[in-house]
Formats: C-alpha cells, sequence, structure tokens
C-alpha cells in the first residue's frame, strides 16, 4: 500500500534521496540548481558573498543559473552522472524569495524528465504561502531550516527578517519566522510531503534547546532532524564564535535520536552540488552555463 505517512513506501521514492535515506547515500546523487540568489532574512552565521549556510559549507560560491540554463546543464549532467535521482535547490540564497525562478526551474526540468525527485531547502518564512504550490509542483520533500522556537533566542540568531514589504528586526522577526516555519511544516506534512528538519547548533545559545526543537516538530510529522554545527563564516557576525565540535552535535543527535530518526551523513553540500554526497563533482561542469548566468 502506498503510505504518505509512510515515506519508504509512499511512491515518493524517498529511499532514493541521498539525504533522507542512508542507504541511498552510496548510490544515489543529487544535483543542486543554484537559480535562488537572494535571501530574505538575515541570519548573524551568514555572510552573503557565500552559498546559505543552510545546507552548505562557509566559503563556497556558487554560479548562479537562469531556469534555463538549469533545465541544459540537468540534460548535459544526467547522462553523466550515474543514478542521478534528486534535483535540488538550495540557494545560494533562499529558493522561496526566488519563487518565480525556483518553479521555473522545477516546471523546465519536470515537463522532459517526469521522473526526477525534487527536493528543496528553505527557511520557511514563506511557507505558509507557497507549499500548496509547491505540492502542486510535485515537490515531495523539503528541508526546513529551524533553528528555535522563541524570540527570545530567535533575536540572538536573526537580525532582521523582510516580511511583506517590511522589515521586522531582532525579535519581532524572529516571531515571525518561526511561526511560519511551523505553520508551513504542518501545512507541508499535512498533505504527505516529507520533511525534514536543519538545526544549526549554536553553543550557548540554542543548543540546550535542540531537543525541545525535534520534539515540537515530530509532533509536526517532520520525517528526519538533521542537527549541524555552526562553522563561522567569514565576515559573518558570529565570525568570531567558535565552531560546535562534531562530537558535541553528535552527542546531541544521540540525545535527540530517541525522539526522531537522526541525519548522520549530512555532508553539508555547495548551493551547485553535483554527484554522490561526499564525492562532490560540482567543479568538473561549473562554468559550462556561466555565459547564462544572472
Ligand atoms: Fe540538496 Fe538538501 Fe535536498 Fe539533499 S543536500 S536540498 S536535502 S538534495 Fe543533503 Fe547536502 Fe546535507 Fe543538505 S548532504 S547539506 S542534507
Ligand atoms: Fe544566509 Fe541562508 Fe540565512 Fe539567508 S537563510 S541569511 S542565505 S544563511
Amino acid at each position: 500500500m502506498n503510505c504518505a505517512c509512510n515515506p519508504v513506501q509512499n511512491g515518493y521514492r524517498t529511499s532514493q534521496h541521498p539525504c533522507f535515506s542512508f542507504e541511498a547515500k552510496h548510490k544515489y546523487a543529487r544535483i543542486h540548481m543554484p537559480v535562488a540568489p537572494r535571501c530574505n532574512i538575515n541570519c548573524n552565521y551568514c555572510n552573503r558573498k557565500f552559498d546559505c549556510l543552510h545546507e552548505s559549507r562557509p566559503g563556497v560560491t556558487s554560479e548562479i543559473l537562469t531556469p534555463e540554463s538549469a533545465r541544459e546543464k540537468y540534460d548535459f549532467v544526467k547522462d553523466r552522472v550515474e543514478n542521478l535521482s534528486v534535483v535540488g535547490i538550495a540557494g545560494p540564497g533562499e529558493a522561496l524569495a526566488n519563487w518565480n525562478e525556483t518553479k521555473s526551474t522545477i516546471e523546465l526540468i519536470k515537463k522532459s524528465n517526469p521522473n526526477v525527485i525534487f527536493c528543496l531547502s528553505t527557511n520557511g518564512l514563506m511557507l505558509p504561502d507557497y507549499a500548496d504550490q509547491l505540492v502542486e509542483l510535485g515537490v515531495r520533500h523539503v528541508t526546513v531550516t529551524v533553528n528555535c522556537l522563541t524570540p527570545e533566542i530567535g533575536k540572538r540568531i536573526y537580525q532582521f527578517v523582510n516580511y511583506q514589504g517590511k522589515r521586522y528586526q531582532g525579535a519581532e522577526g524572529a516571531a515571525i519566522l518561526t511561526k511560519n516555519q511551523l505553520a508551513g511544516i504542518e501545512r507541508l506534512t499535512r498533505q504527505g510531503v516529507v520533511v525534514k528538519v536543519n538545526i544549526v547548533m549554536i553553543k550557548g545559545i540554542n543548543d540546550g534547546h535542540i531537543p525541545e526543537i525535534v520534539k515540537k516538530v515530530k509532533d509536526l510529522s517532520v520525517f528526519i532532524t538533521n542537527i549541524m554545527p555552526l562553522i563561522p563564516a567569514k565576515g559573518s557576525a558570529f565570525e568570531y564564535m567558535s565552531q560546535t565540535p562534531m562530537k558535541e552535535v553528535n552527542k546531541m543527535r544521540n540525545i535527540c535520536r530517541d525522539e526522531l530518526q537522526q541525519m548522520y551523513h549530512c555532508t553539508q553540500c555547495r548551493a551547485d552540488a553535483i554527484g554522490l554526497l561526499g564525492e562532490d563533482r560540482s567543479l568538473e561542469f561549473s562554468g559550462l552555463w556561466s555565459r547564462k548566468a544572472i
């Protein structure tokens, strides 16, 4: 039986998604389409010269593609990379702050490749607005980064949030962000979308709060959480903070796994990553489309 509650059997081929399934990691590849340069919030760990840290290592810059060049790149790469099962949009900014580009990219690739698994990573601010359209587009795997549940913690992580034409600073912005993240996740999971939640573990700011986040998103039927280390980006407000040691990240994952399945195999990719996780081939294909970049 195909059941939306069981993503392994839900017909969405989660078992062929290298991030959502550990077993798929060594066999199935993904390609990220860097079509989303703008962002609508300001995280203190971000330096916008580089890719969005919610899915990327700091200090990595990706080329930016138009939807048409993304489709051409996909067509070129799919014949050269074995088991390319997933097309993901993970920046270099925020996918939903570049909705037209994100939507067109998915539509264009889907038109000639109906069996692709589409995946998207978002900060969640615009999720209540776009969740239904993502479902309509056929996106069945979404990652939302949720670093806190309270504005008191949020104001230490986010400088501002641009929402509906207005800029909200600190706690006010963080409250809007959290509300929209949780509402958006619920809207997706209710419709059977398989949701992963990324959490950046920031020592002294949200580390003690992470088990609560995991519990909350489990209640919203999230499939898996991915607790990631803070890797301070040069030029960001958190530049002088220390990197969260992987030993402590794994300890937190172990604490939280009794509550919900944990991801242990994230490689913090680039926004233009290509290939198996941990065997990035993006440089092999980069530049080929740069003349068409925005
Ligand atoms: Fe890309 Fe992210 Fe989709 Fe995977 S990455 S949009 S869910 S296809 Fe994967 Fe990379 Fe970790 Fe992300 S290893 S950073 S979890
Ligand atoms: Fe930077 Fe990503 Fe945060 Fe936007 S959501 S500010 S791109 S880390």
